[in-house]
């Protein structure tokens, strides 16, 4: 089979996804008055001509529909609270025909990668990677090692796993932890063949080392950021975006 075309999720492949998922995964206390509006989330989206968002089903389902056409939608299937770590499953809680019913242009699932629920993960985005190749959808796997095994899921040994975990099991795009150095980063990207890789953002640190974070991510050949916390809890979520903009897009590294 060919492979699932992503450009409908880039720009001229670079990508910067707005991750809006951390109600669940987190809890409320990742916010504030503000950005606790999924409106919010969207309009910084759309002002800043991004990718994509994310969003897990309820908020794809109750607000939508009213950027449908607007700004890509990548419809997270799972997710989990932040209690019972490390061995935190998120079950699938959408189909696949369900997120397109929402609008998905793409879907995501967060697998544990060394959890102790990995064999029943690894079967559950088994099938999610058929049904959303079949209706031509890429499907996103956030790779996240976690289990008694893991002492530490940001070395660049995880990392560079992770993102051949993702690879090997059918991701058009997979998205990992920031190993924080741009040869662990090339790595990385090298593992995943074929497949994308974008990073995840992290705990929010100041505009301008965010900025250079991305900078490593794109020297190291990888295709972009989904990003939450380091943009929407910003004071000024447009300084940081104009300029992970700048280096992602314009090509500024
Ligand atoms: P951030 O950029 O805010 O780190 O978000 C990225 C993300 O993958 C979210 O999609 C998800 O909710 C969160 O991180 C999960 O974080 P963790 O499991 O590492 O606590």
């Amino acid at each position: 089979m060919a492979r699932i075309d992503t450009s409908h999720l880039s720009t001229k492949g670079k990508m910067i996804f707005l991750a809006c998922d951390q109600g669940m995964e987190h809890g409320p206390e990742d916010f504030n008055e503000k950005n606790i509006d999924p409106h919010y989330i969207y309009e910084l989206a759309l002002k800043a001509n991004l990718n994509a968002v994310i969003f897990g089903r309820g908020i794809a389902e109750h607000y939508h529909h009213e950027y449908m056409g607007k700004i890509p939608l990548i419809v997270k299937l799972n997710g989990h609270s932040r209690f019972n770590k490390p061995d935190s499953y998120g079950k699938q809680n959408c189909t696949v025909e369900e997120a397109i019913e929402f609008g998905a242009s793409a879907v995501g699932y967060t697998l544990h990668m060394a959890g102790i629920h990995e064999a029943e993960q690894m079967a559950e985005f088994g099938r999610i990677v058929k049904d959303a190749h079949a209706k031509g959808l890429p499907a996103i796997a956030w790779v996240y090692p976690r289990g008694p095994e893991v002492k530490d899921p940001n070395t660049s040994e995880m990392v560079a796993y992770a993102a051949r975990f993702g690879m090997e099991l059918g991701a058009d795009i997979v998205k990992v932890y920031n190993p924080g150095n741009e040869g662990a980063l090339r790595w990385a990207g090298i593992c995943a063949g074929k497949t994308e890789v974008v990073i995840s953002g992290g705990n929010q640190v100041t505009p301008e080392e965010y900025a250079e974070q991305c900078k490593q991510i794109m020297r190291a050949g990888l295709s972009g950021v989904a990003v939450g916390r380091n943009v929407w809890q910003a004071e000024d979520p447009y300084h940081v975006l104009n300029l992970i903009k700048d280096v992602i897009y314009n090509g500024n590294y």
